[in-house]
């Protein structure tokens, strides 16, 4: 896998969970600004194995000529039992786009781990991963794992400076960490 964020930010890991992993405000406007529509998704809902589950359906626009303008995705998260409320939320989430060329061949899991670090800071760290379902052929295993990766360095990159923006607005005249 590889790490495409890992930053401790001045936001309770509270906070945090609550920002990226529900019916947010900021996770709104976020999809937004990647022009990720016809956003909708179901609540949190605990499995017998202990760990909670949920589902997430959106567009995203791509705009690459050789891909296509659009694509529908499915995204499947768990919440990991081991979580602890306010202390540490481990969070796995597989991506399945419908609509772009051998999309039956790979889907991508995204981990999400946001630790306390202290009352009012958190680390947040995101590890990704492109999973095969079947072996493509090399050229084109190449080219899926490629666009990718461009794909969601560009995303959690612009994630970070959003979440830096919604730090400073929140932090804005509170003086104490
Ligand atoms: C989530 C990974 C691959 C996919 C895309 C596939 C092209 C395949 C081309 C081959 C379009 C929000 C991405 C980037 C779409 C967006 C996905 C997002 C950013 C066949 C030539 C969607 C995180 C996420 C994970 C995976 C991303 C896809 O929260 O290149």
């Amino acid at each position: 896998g590889r790490i495409y964020l890992n930053k401790v930010f001045h936001i309770s890991a509270e906070r945090m969970f609550e920002l990226l992993f529900t019916d947010s405000h900021f996770i709104r406007r976020f999809m937004n600004v990647r022009k990720i529509t016809n956003y909708s998704f179901n609540t949190w809902e605990r499995e017998a194995s202990g760990n909670m589950k949920r589902s997430l359906n959106y567009t995203i626009t791509i705009s690459n000529p050789l891909i296509g303008k659009f694509s529908t995705a499915t995204e499947y998260q768990t919440l990991y039992k081991e979580s602890r409320e306010g202390q540490y939320y481990l969070i796995d989430a597989e991506v399945y786009t419908h609509n772009v060329p051998y999309h039956d061949y790979f889907y991508t899991q995204n981990r999400y781990s946001i630790v306390r670090n202290s009352k009012r800071k958190c680390r947040l760290r995101v590890c990704t991963d492109v999973k095969y379902k079947k072996q493509p052929w090399g050229l084109v295993k190449s080219f899926i794992t490629k666009n990718s990766w461009s794909g969601i360095e560009d995303y959690f990159r612009q994630l970070e400076a959003e979440l830096l923006e919604e730090e400073a607005e929140m932090n804005q005249g509170g003086g104490d960490s």
